[in-house]
């Protein structure tokens, strides 16, 4: 800040809203390819005083997308001072251990239809496309004991798929459990519930081999002997060894490598489930390997005790680092109370979406959800507050598993 409006130093706060036009401004370019017109604030709220050789840090991120205009959210955080008074050079200045948030304010961005222009020859430019949600509906571990809405027989769950899918949700990620409600991956329990939900609906399943911590690499791999119009269609990788709650999930590398050569052999699409950052680096060696072809599809599951915590930060780490497998899709599933959270920036920042009692059971605080459609009705809402387009049954199959030519 160079410019002292007011006694004291004072910088004038219309200073904080020019960094706003030009991060607006920028958001709007990458966005849409065209610099954009601010159209108006909603809210503006100076928190801390700017003083004349401050050094401002401002942001912003879209929080949704209109047709034609786009809302948007920022911030402006003091990260240098002036350290002044006797004994400092003038040239002194101090790093803030902490930044001082100096001013937020929300408003919207427009882009006139007749100024769009197209995007030029391998240009990406553009709103993301529609969001798949996906509902995860039993898993491995939640019980019955937590929640008496958890889906456990072949019909319960084909009832539960066809809720889901009428709220919303175009993939199933199935697991099963035993006549005791335990987990299993055995193939018959699985040939049972694929028939139960295709019985009522059409949705891609994608059935787990991760299964519950324990269990041996053949036993996960279980569904993946289906085949025929039994055989599901996408199929879990799970490839890094994480902590996971008081348990260890066990991915060795040699056992990964053998799951996904399972998988291709089978015919399925896998779905990479990312708990952590290096799990990229262990994809990169499955690309090496010829054991996993571009683009990949991702699932970074958040927010597992012990694993990687489901946050912003953690996410556009992992949202940055996927360009490096270029043409991927990014899903996030967060655990338990950052499900909703996790899935509200997911629709924001272009990615896919996944909820259900695997991950959380709660609508709300202290509220059970009434099994996974509600909360997938949850996640449909919070994509429309983004202005993302919920992907349907055919949208879905073609963005996960139509086949993509090589190159
Ligand atoms: N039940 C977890 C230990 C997957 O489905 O691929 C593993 C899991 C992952 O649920
Ligand atoms: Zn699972």
């Amino acid at each position: 800040m160079s410019k002292p409006h007011y006694g004291g130093n004072l910088v004038d706060g219309a200073q904080l809203l020019s960094l706003f036009g030009d991060v607006a401004t920028e958001l709007c370019v990458r966005a849409d390819g065209d610099e954009g017109l601010f159209r108006a604030y909603d809210s503006v709220e100076f928190l801390a005083p700017v003083f004349s050789g401050d050094f401002i840090e401002a942001r912003g991120e879209i929080v949704s997308w209109g047709r034609t205009s786009l809302k948007m959210r920022f911030t402006a955080h003091k990260v240098i001072a002036p350290l002044s008074g006797p004994g400092h050079a003038p040239s002194a200045a101090q790093l803030l251990g902490e930044p001082v948030l100096c001013c937020r304010a929300s408003g919207t961005c427009v882009v006139p239809t007749a100024l769009r222009r197209s995007p030029l020859a391998g240009e990406r430019i553009g709103r993301p496309g529609p969001c798949v949600i996906t509902a995860a509906i039993v898993g491995a571990e939640t019980t019955r004991a937590q929640t008496p809405h958890l889906p456990l027989t072949a019909e319960e769950l084909g009832e539960e798929a066809a809720r889901c899918v009428a709220a919303g949700a175009s993939v199933i990620h199935l697991h099963v459990r035993d006549e005791a409600g335990n987990a299993s991956q055995d193939a018959e329990r699985f040939r049972a519930a694929i028939r139960a939900i295709r019985a009522r609906c059409a949705p891609i399943i994608q059935t787990s081999t991760g299964g519950a911590v324990g269990m041996s690499i053949d036993e996960r791999c279980g569904p993946l002997t289906l085949t025929g119009a039994d055989a599901p269609d996408m199929a879990t990788l799970n490839v890094g060894t994480i902590n996971f709650g008081d348990d260890i999930f066990v991915n060795k590398r040699l056992d990964t490598q053998q799951v996904a050569a399972r998988i291709a052999k089978a015919g399925l699409v896998p779905e990479v489930e990312l708990y952590d950052l290096g799990h990229l680096d262990i994809v990169r060696e499955l690309l090496d390997r010829g054991l996993l072809t571009l683009p990949l599809h991702t699932q970074f599951v958040l927010g597992v005790r012990g694993a990687l915590s489901a946050s912003r930060r953690n996410l556009e780490l992992l949202v940055e680092r996927l360009a490096d497998f270029p043409g991927s899709s990014w899903g996030v599933a967060g655990v338990g109370r950052h499900q909703l959270p996790m899935a509200e920036l997911a629709a924001a920042l272009g990615g896919n979406v996944r909820v259900g009692l695997e991950d959380n059971i709660y609508l709300e605080k202290g509220v059970l959800a009434q099994g996974s459609a509600p909360l997938v009705a949850r996640a449909v809402e919070l994509c429309q507050a983004a202005g993302r387009p919920v992907a349907t049954l055919e949208q879905a199959r073609a963005l996960l598993t139509a086949k993509v030519p090589p190159g």
